[in-house]
């Protein structure tokens, strides 16, 4: 069948707005329209060639949601008309990963997925006759796309899909790192770098749980008036602060945080957060993805002296089990989407959204099919 899709032909240039051709689901496989998808700053990443594994031509987008169309034999866990959430850290339930309590990191599709292609070592989209490579096993900028029944999480029907498209990302990214990475308690000390789509998430997270000290660190003074609405008590500006900032920071804390959350991407910064988390016990956790062959760097007295740095992928979430919960989450009104969708468009607008992301303009940008 034809879709409307934006295809990424070559890195370093905007995407084309076009008909593709994408061809039904094989076994275990499930055809999805996507009714919303956000864009996110990996799409971007991946679009300019600096991702060492980013591969032509692609159809990008991993942040969405919609309505199954048609399942391919052997599903058994969806059928049409069910509303999903493409995930690309799938949820297998069987692989030695989904086994293990410590990880979300299900292995099952990690291969082919890497080579954007379904699990058989194909692709279901083709443009011009020749085949279009999926992207992060979801390839959400299409109206239409394919995806293993793995990597989808079902959701209830009256979630809106302008809104459930960012908990494919951000804000299960945010708002996980929190509750199933950190396994933050009630009354921590927690601060948070980078006050963007990320770190907003991981600031109501705190809040949510009862965080007693929520410190927000940011060179870009426009994003302290969100923080502070989204549960931040502390905004610091690095640019503001004279000296070590990391010992300004356990100033402010009153010794340390107990937890911090590196949101950027930023190796310097990644520093700064493991070395303001409290001595014993602190712990930092990486969100941000640094450029590829970036190191960080620190002294071992830090860590000898029990302060741990840990990561996180998809917030710790097991998708298919988790996803549902935190819809459920907004849907009761105990975390808030809306005022950080910033803009909307069309598809056909879509290099906008990632002019708006560049220029530091939008939280979240959603395009609607
Ligand atoms: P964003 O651009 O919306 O936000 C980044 C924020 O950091 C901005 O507000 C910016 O002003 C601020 N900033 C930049 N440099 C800074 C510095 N030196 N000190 C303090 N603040 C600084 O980005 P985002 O959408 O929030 O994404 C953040 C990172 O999280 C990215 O690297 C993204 O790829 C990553 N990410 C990781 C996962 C995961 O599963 N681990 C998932 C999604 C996104
Ligand atoms: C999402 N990300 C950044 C912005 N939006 C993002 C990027 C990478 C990861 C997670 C989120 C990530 C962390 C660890 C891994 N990935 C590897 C997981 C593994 O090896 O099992 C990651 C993921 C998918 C892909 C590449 C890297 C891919 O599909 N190409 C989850
Ligand atoms: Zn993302
Ligand atoms: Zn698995």
């Amino acid at each position: 069948m034809k879709s409307r899709a934006a295809l990424a032909i070559k890195a370093g240039e905007k995407l084309i707005i076009d008909e593709v051709d994408v061809s039904g689901p094989k076994d275990g496989e499930v055809m999805v329209e996507i009714k919303a998808t956000g864009i996110c700053h990996t799409d971007a990443f991946t679009l300019s060639g600096d991702d060492p594994e980013g591969a032509f031509p692609a159809i990008l987008g991993h942040e969405g949601a919609g309505i199954v169309r048609e399942v391919g034999k052997g599903v058994t866990s969806l059928k049409p008309g069910d509303h999903v959430i493409p995930l690309y850290t799938a949820e297998c339930r069987e692989c030695d990963y989904c086994l293990h309590p410590k990880t979300n990191l299900c292995q099952s599709v990690r291969e082919t997925q890497g080579r954007g292609v379904m699990p058989n070592g194909t692709s279901r989209f083709s443009y011009n006759g020749k085949p279009v490579l999926h992207y992060m096993g979801c390839s959400t900028f299409s109206n239409y796309t394919v995806l293993p029944e793995v990597s989808l999480a079902k959701i209830r029907k009256d979630a809106p899909f302008d809104k459930a498209c960012y908990i494919g990302c951000g804000v299960t990214t945010g708002v996980g790192a929190v509750i199933y990475t950190a396994k933050a308690e009630p009354d921590c000390v927690a601060i948070v770098f980078g006050l963007g789509g990320i770190g907003l998430n991981v600031i109501q997270g705190l809040k949510m749980i009862g965080a007693k000290q929520i410190v927000g660190v940011d060179i870009n003074p426009a994003r302290e008036a969100t923080a502070r609405q989204f549960g931040m008590t502390h905004f610091v500006n690095p640019n503001n602060v004279k000296g070590d900032l990391a010992g300004y920071l356990v100033e402010v804390t009153g010794g340390g945080a107990d937890y911090t959350f590196e949101c950027i991407g930023n190796t310097d910064v990644m520093r700064v957060a493991l070395e303001s988390c409290h001595k014993g016990w602190g712990e930092s956790i990486i969100i941000g993805v640094a450029g590829a062959g970036k190191e960080i760097s620190t002294r071992p007295f830090q860590l000898v002296t029990g302060r741990s740095w840990r990561g996180t992928a998809f917030g710790g979430a097991r998708g298919r089990t988790d996803v549902p919960s935190i819809v459920d989450m907004y849907m009761d009104g105990r975390i808030n989407i809306d005022d950080l969708i910033t803009h909307k468009m069309g598809l056909e607008d879509i290099n906008k959204a990632f002019d708006l992301m560049h220029a530091g303009e939008s939280i979240r940008s959603v395009v609607e099919f």
